[in-house]
């Protein structure tokens, strides 16, 4: 069994592949920083004795993401499941006030990206008349909160498109299912906040958010069910956190 996993440097996406290579699958792992995923390929083969690939390639460029597919070997294009992992949040503010690049970004990672993967990748799967697609949707998906607008409405287009795809490759045998995690302490509010370390702690202070194990551990449940069975979309929170906005701090 093979799984393509976006954005599988850091949090969610590397959790995932972790759990993927523990439990027997190989791998073809994606991210921007080559150090990375060549010492995590390294990790990875060596404890798991797993196959992995890497392909290094920003998800925001067609032509990276079309050649970077492409460019798989003839058994590296046997993909089983697409983990559509990688993306971001960038700032949090007003949309009286928000910085055209943080949206420019959000909006070309987290929805140009990811269908560029979920089309060169879909037609592979078509070719091979079977797989399944597992998207990273979020809470942001389910909800808008306050300064929330540009990522909440790329998390909402990742709700709208996991519906629509699922429509489209119901002939093709292809599974869709939509992981939507609440809060999860990864490199997330770093990136968001532009590096500032010391305000992403904060959004995490007094309370005890989710793990990126834990959001492995359910992506990995949802690809392992019977064949006949899809599970379309789970929202998975912190116990303390019941939605968006509404946390309990210590
Ligand atoms: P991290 O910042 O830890 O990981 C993000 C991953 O996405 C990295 O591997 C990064 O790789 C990759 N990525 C980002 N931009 C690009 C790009 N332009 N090209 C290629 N890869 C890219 O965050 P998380 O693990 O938390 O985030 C993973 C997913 O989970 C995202 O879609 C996020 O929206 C979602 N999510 C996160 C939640 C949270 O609270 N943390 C909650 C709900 C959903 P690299 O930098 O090497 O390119
Ligand atoms: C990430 C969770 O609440 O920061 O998608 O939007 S949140």
């Amino acid at each position: 069994m093979l799984v393509f996993i976006t954005g599988a440097t850091s949090g969610i996406g590397k959790s995932t592949a972790e759990i993927f290579a523990k439990n027997g699958y190989n791998l073809i792992i994606t991210g921007r920083r080559e150090e990375r995923l060549s010492s995590f390929k390294k990790e990875l083969e060596t404890t798991y004795k797993i196959k992995v690939t890497t392909l290094c390639f920003d998800i925001r460029e067609s032509a990276a993401v079309e050649s970077a597919i492409a460019s798989l070997s003839a058994e590296n294009k046997n993909i089983d499941i697409l983990v559509n992992n990688a993306g971001l949040a960038a700032g949090l503010s007003s949309i009286q006030d928000g910085s055209l690049s943080h949206w420019e970004r959000m909006i070309d990672t987290n929805i140009k990206g990811f269908l560029y993967t979920t089309k060169a990748v879909s037609n592979l799967m078509i070719k091979n008349g079977k797989g399944h697609i597992i998207n990273i949707g979020s809470i942001a998906g389910k909800e808008v909160y306050a300064n929330g607008n540009v990522y909440c409405a790329t998390k909402h287009a990742v709700d709208a498109l996991n519906k629509g795809m699922r429509i489209d490759l119901l002939a093709h045998n292809i599974k869709v299912t939509a992981v939507n995690p609440g809060m999860v302490e990864t490199e997330f509010s770093v990136v968001r906040f532009d590096g500032d370390e010391d305000r992403a702690k904060k959004v995490y202070m007094g309370m005890e958010p989710l793990k990126p194990e834990d959001i492995a551990e359910t992506v990995f449940w949802v690809a392992t069910r019977p064949a006949h069975v899809n599970i379309n979309d789970i929202l998975i929170m912190p116990t303390v956190q019941a939605t968006a906005t509404n946390v309990i701090r210590k």
